[in-house]
C-alpha cells in the first residue's frame, strides 16, 4: 500500500486530497495543527477510529515551524509521496503577520524537503509543493504560464517565491522527485469563510435567507481565474506520477471580476441585484441594492458596499492561467465551469442558512455568526 503524508490536511485542498487518495487505496498520513478546540472539520468524515484495525488514514500533531516534529513524522510514517499544502494562506493576513507567513510559507518548505534529505528518502519520496499563482503578481504578460517572469505582491506571495525555488533547487541539487503546482484560485465549500468566493456565496445565502442585511466587499474589479478544489486536487496527484519531475500551471483559462461572482451567485439564489456603484470608490459606498429600484432608495435595500479595510497595500488586479502544458502532457483538464462551482457553493451555503434560521426561530443561538 502506497503512503501519502499531506501537510495541511485539515484545509480545503487536503481534505479532497485525501479522499483522492484513499479512493486510489493509499494509506493516508496527515498534519493537523494542536488547537485549543477542534479543528478537523473538513476530514472528520474520514476519521476512523484508533482502537479499530485496518485502518488507512491517520492523523498527527505538528507544524511546519517545527523541524524536529516534521523529521520525527517523516521517519515514523515514510512516506512515498509528501503534500506540502500547508500554509498561512491567506494574502490580506500576510500583511499583517508577513515574519509568521514567511516562516510558514517559506521555511517550512525548506524543512521539510531538508528533513526529506538528511532522513535519506531522496531516492524515494516525492515531493509537491503548493505554489501559485501569486507569484505572478503584477502580472508581465496575459495569460500566464510556467515561463511567465514573476512578481510577487504580498508577503505571501514573497515566501511562496521561496519555496518554488527551493522546491526547484532540492530537485536540481539532490535530484529529488520534486516539483511546483502553480494553481490559480480554487474554490468550493469548503472554502475558508474569508476568502472571497465563499464569503460572497455565504454573505448572499444568509441575506437570502434574512439573517444579515449587507456584504461588505473591497475591490470588486479584481479579475480571478477560479477552478473547483476538487479537480485541482486530482492535478496534484498526477504531478507525482510522470516519470520526470516538472513544475505545471493549473488553471481554467477564463477570467471573471469579483463583481460577476456576485452577480452570479445572486442569481443562483434569485435575488436581483442592481448594480449603482462601480469602482474602489469612498467607504461605504454602495455597490448595488436589492430589486429593481431606482438609485436614492431605502438603507435596508443595500446589499453591496464597499469597506477599504478589504483593500490590500498592494494588489493583484489580474489573473489568468494558460494550463495548455498540463493538458498536452498530463491530459488534465478542468471538470467543473465556474457557473456549477458557484451552484455547489451556493446551496451549501443555502443549506447552512435555512439550519441557522431553524435554530433561531426555535430559540438556539447561532454559533460564530454576526448579525449585521
Ligand atoms: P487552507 O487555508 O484551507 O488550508 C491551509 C492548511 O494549512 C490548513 O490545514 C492549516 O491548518 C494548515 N496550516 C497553516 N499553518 C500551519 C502551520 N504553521 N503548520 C502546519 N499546518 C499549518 O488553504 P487551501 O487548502 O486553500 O490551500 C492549500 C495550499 O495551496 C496552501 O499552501 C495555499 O497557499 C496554496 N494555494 C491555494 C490556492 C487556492 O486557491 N486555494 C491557490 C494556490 C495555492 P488549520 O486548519 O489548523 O488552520
Ligand atoms: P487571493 O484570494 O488573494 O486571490 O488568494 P481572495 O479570495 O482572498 O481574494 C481574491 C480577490 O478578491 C478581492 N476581494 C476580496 N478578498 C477578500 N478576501 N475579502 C473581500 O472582502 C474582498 N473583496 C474583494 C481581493 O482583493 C483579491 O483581489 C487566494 C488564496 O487561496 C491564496 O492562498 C492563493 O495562493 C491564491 O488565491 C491563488
Amino acid at each position: 500500500m502506497r503512503k501519502a503524508l499531506i501537510t495541511g490536511i485539515t484545509g480545503q485542498d487536503g481534505s479532497y486530497l485525501a479522499e483522492y487518495l484513499l479512493a486510489r487505496g493509499y494509506e493516508v498520513h496527515g498534519i493537523k495543527r494542536r488547537a485549543s478546540s477542534f479543528n478537523t472539520e473538513r476530514v472528520d468524515h474520514l476519521y476512523q477510529d484508533p482502537h479499530e484495525s485496518g485502518r488507512c488514514f491517520f492523523l498527527h500533531y505538528g507544524d511546519l515551524t517545527d523541524s524536529s516534529n516534521l523529521t520525527r513524522i517523516l521517519q515514523e510514517v515514510q512516506p512515498d509521496e509528501v503534500y506540502n499544502l500547508a500554509a498561512q494562506s491567506h494574502v490580506a493576513v500576510s500583511f499583517e503577520s508577513p515574519e509568521y507567513t514567511a516562516d510558514v510559507d517559506a521555511l517550512g518548505t525548506l524543512r521539510l524537503l531538508e528533513a526529506i534529505r538528511l532522513l535519506g528518502m531522496d531516492k524515494k519520496t516525492r515531493f509537491y509543493q503548493a505554489s501559485s499563482s501569486e507569484l505572478y503578481g503584477l502580472v508581465q504578460e496575459t495569460p500566464q504560464n510556467e515561463t511567465t517572469p514573476f512578481y510577487p505582491r504580498s508577503p505571501y506571495a514573497v515566501a511562496k517565491l521561496y519555496a518554488y525555488w527551493i522546491t526547484v533547487n532540492f530537485r536540481e541539487a539532490y535530484g529529488i522527485y520534486a516539483c511546483n503546482g502553480i494553481l490559480f484560485n480554487h474554490e468550493s465549500p469548503r472554502r475558508g469563510e474569508t476568502f472571497v468566493t465563499r464569503k460572497i456565496t455565504r454573505g448572499l445565502a444568509n441575506i437570502a435567507q434574512g439573517l444579515e442585511r449587507c456584504l461588505y466587499l473591497g475591490n470588486m474589479d479584481a479579475l480571478r481565474d477560479w477552478g473547483h478544489a476538487r479537480d485541482y486536487v486530482e492535478m496534484q496527484w498526477l504531478m507525482l506520477q510522470q516519470d520526470q519531475p516538472e513544475d505545471f500551471v493549473i488553471a481554467t483559462g477564463i477570467q471573471y471580476s469579483v463583481r460577476e461572482f456576485v452577480q452570479m451567485a445572486a442569481a443562483e439564489l434569485g435575488i436581483e441585484l442592481n448594480f449603482i456603484g462601480k469602482g474602489l470608490e469612498e467607504h461605504g459606498v454602495v455597490q448595488a441594492i436589492r430589486g429593481n429600484k431606482a438609485p436614492g432608495v431605502k438603507v435596508r435595500d443595500v446589499v453591496i458596499r464597499v469597506d477599504p479595510r478589504y483593500f490590500r497595500p498592494a494588489e493583484v488586479e489580474t489573473l489568468l492561467g494558460d494550463p495548455s502544458r498540463a493538458k498536452e502532457r498530463l491530459g488534465w483538464e478542468p471538470k467543473t465551469t465556474v457557473q456549477e462551482m458557484v451552484a455547489e457553493m451556493v446551496a451549501y451555503d443555502l443549506d447552512q442558512a435555512k439550519r441557522h434560521v431553524l435554530l433561531k426561530r426555535n430559540g438556539y443561538t447561532v454559533p460564530g455568526r454576526q448579525e449585521s
